[in-house]
């Protein structure tokens, strides 16, 4: 019966049907499956399959931000529950697009596709320094940070903001990601972040093994 709601669950997420997501979610409750069950194999399990055909281009776009939106239908019953049963999330990202940078659509798929595998996300917005990403990482204890940028003249920001994370004394502490379209590997490399991640669905799969998951 409960494995029966659970799959409904990610069947319906993976259609983008968020009303009915809601509804089963809040039957799964009342029928006494815990919350973690419901968000780990109801909720994330239909958002992976989702990541996963993204990454394959089976899907679009549209596709991951209605699917998310379903998925924050069912967020919205189970989180209060979670942090009522003390349930800890995979770790604490804080994500941004840098400083002079206001493309956003990319760094709202990794923000919702790192919630949707578990993380928890302080999304920081756009335009944002690297005092800004230092002091959410203080202020949030987080054990990453996500940096986008979609510009060729606002890439090298991701630079200054690693080096604030040296300065600060805290490169050790957090790991450092970076995406959007202009980067590559390389550039990675070269700045000194921990992973480059072509895609939204990459990246939790980086994270996830950079931190050991
Ligand atoms: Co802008 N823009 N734009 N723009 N814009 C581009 C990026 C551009 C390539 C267009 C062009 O000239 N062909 C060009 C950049 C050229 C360059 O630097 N080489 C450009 C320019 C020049 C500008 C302005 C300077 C234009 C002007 O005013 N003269 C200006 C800059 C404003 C600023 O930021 N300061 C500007 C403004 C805008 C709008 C505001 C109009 C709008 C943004 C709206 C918004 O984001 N809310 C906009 C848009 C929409 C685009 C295009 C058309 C689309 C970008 C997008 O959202 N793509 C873009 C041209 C294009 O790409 N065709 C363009 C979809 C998105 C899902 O992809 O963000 O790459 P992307 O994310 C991908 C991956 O890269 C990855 O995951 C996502 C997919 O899964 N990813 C990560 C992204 N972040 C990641 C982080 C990770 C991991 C993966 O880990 C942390």
């Amino acid at each position: 019966m409960s494995e029966a709601i659970l799959e409904q669950i990610t069947e319906n997420l993976i259609k983008g049907q968020a009303p009915t997501v809601k509804a089963l979610v809040q039957q799964a409750i009342d029928s006494g499956i815990g919350a973690e069950a419901i968000l780990n194999k109801g909720l994330v399990a239909g958002m992976s399959v989702i990541g996963d055909r993204f990454k394959r281009n089976e899907v679009y776009i549209p596709e991951v931000l209605i699917a998310a939106r379903a998925m924050n239908a069912g967020m919205e019953l189970v989180k209060p529950l979670l942090k009522q049963a003390g349930v800890k999330a995979k770790g604490t990202v804080c994500c941004a697009t840098v400083k002079g940078d206001l493309h956003d659509i990319g760094k709202n798929l990794v923000c919702m596709m790192l919630e949707g595998a578990g993380y928890e996300v302080v999304d920081l917005g756009v335009n944002c320094d690297a005092e800004k990403f230092v002091r959410a990482v203080q202020e949030n204890n987080a054990d990453a940070i996500g940096m986008s940028a979609l510009l060729t003249t606002t890439m090298t920001n991701m630079k200054t903001t690693i080096d604030a994370f040296t300065e600060a004394g805290l490169r050790g502490k957090v790991k450092i990601i970076v995406g959007g379209a202009p980067l590559t590997q390389n550039f990675s490399d070269e700045i000194g972040a921990d992973g480059y991640a072509p895609d939204a669905a990459s990246a939790v799969d980086l994270l996830d093994g950079l931190l050991g998951l």
